[in-house]
């Protein structure tokens, strides 16, 4: 499944760097947002995830936060995250960036986490920008208005919006300067988060894409593994851990 270039190269590994999308979240019950399965009603993120749907249609699209809030309250993180708890303790610098709104890689135990897309358990007013961070709080409200009459909306990125001050700027710092770059469960259509993999390659990282499909980017992944991230990635720890990787890495961090 994993070939003999990947250990290698995570051996001599000093900084490895994780991008996450919604497949990783799959085998929690989460849904992705693309595929047959990522469907909600009739309607594409395009449709939803914009700030012009939400004035048009501010039910609807609170709506649908709030059914994937409830969803998210609901479900746990699955081997899939663990396995990125583990993978962040062997490294000396390990950077997880993830697209996902979810919570689910803190709630798993990641610490060096950056969130591209923002957090679906946050909320502000549009008017005066005031914080609603209760997820409660949000979940009680129907029509979703703050004490200044503005509009109620989650803190999350939408089409067209700019990534969250810094996050961007970090992810890419990242990506450029690290050895390993796994991207993990997302399709890579939705930029810029989709040309992290192209920063990292650019920069001589090695280039890993696990998913249970081939996707936009793996035709210049070096390695491309097919397979549920909640299995594939398990297994790559245990492989690790087997190979005494964690001897082998304090070897040569002390040479
Ligand atoms: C499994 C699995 C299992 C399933 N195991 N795998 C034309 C060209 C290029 C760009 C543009 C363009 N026109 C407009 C743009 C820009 C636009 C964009 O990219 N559009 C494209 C769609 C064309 N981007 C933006 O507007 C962004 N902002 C921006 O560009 O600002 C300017 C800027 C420039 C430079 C620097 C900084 C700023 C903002 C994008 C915001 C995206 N927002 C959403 C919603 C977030 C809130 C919410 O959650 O509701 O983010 S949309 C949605 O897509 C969500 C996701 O994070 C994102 C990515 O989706 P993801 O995670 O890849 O999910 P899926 O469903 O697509 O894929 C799941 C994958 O998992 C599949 O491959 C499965 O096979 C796999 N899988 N089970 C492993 N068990
Ligand atoms: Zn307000």
């Amino acid at each position: 499944m994993f070939s003999e270039k990947l250990f290698q190269r995570l051996k001599n590994a000093e900084h490895v760097v994780v991008l996450t999308g919604a497949g990783i979240s799959a085998e929690s019950g989460v849904p992705t947002f693309r595929g047959n399965e990522g469907l909600w009603k009739k309607f594409k993120p395009e449709e939803l995830a914009t700030f012009d749907a939400f004035i048009k249609n501010p039910e609807l699209v609170w709506e649908w936060y709030n059914y994937r809030r409830k969803l998210i309250q609901e479900v746990k993180p699955n081997p899939g995250h663990y396995a990125l708890v583990e993978l962040e303790n062997l490294f000396p610098n390990f950077t997880l960036i993830t697209q996902n709104v979810d919570n689910l890689h803190r709630r798993a135990g990641n610490k060096n986490i950056i969130e591209l897309h923002g957090n679906i358990e946050k909320n502000y007013c549009i008017k005066c920008g005031k914080r609603y961070d209760d997820v409660n709080l949000a979940l009680e409200m129907k029509v979703p208005k703050c004490e200044c009459g503005g509009l109620i909306r989650p803190d999350v990125v939408w089409f067209g919006e700019m990534l969250p001050i810094g996050a961007w700027e970090e992810a890419e710092e990242a990506a450029s300067n690290c050895d390993v770059f796994f991207s993990v469960g997302t399709s890579g259509v939705v930029y810029p988060a989709a040309s992290l993999p192209q920063i990292a390659k650019m920069n001589g990282a090695y280039t890993v894409e696990i998913n249970i499909e081939r996707t936009e980017l793996s035709w210049f992944m070096d390695e491309v593994i097919i397979g549920k991230s909640g299995e594939v990635l398990p297994k790559l720890v245990e492989k690790l851990k087997e190979q005494n990787f964690t001897k082998i890495l304090n070897r040569w961090r002390t040479v």
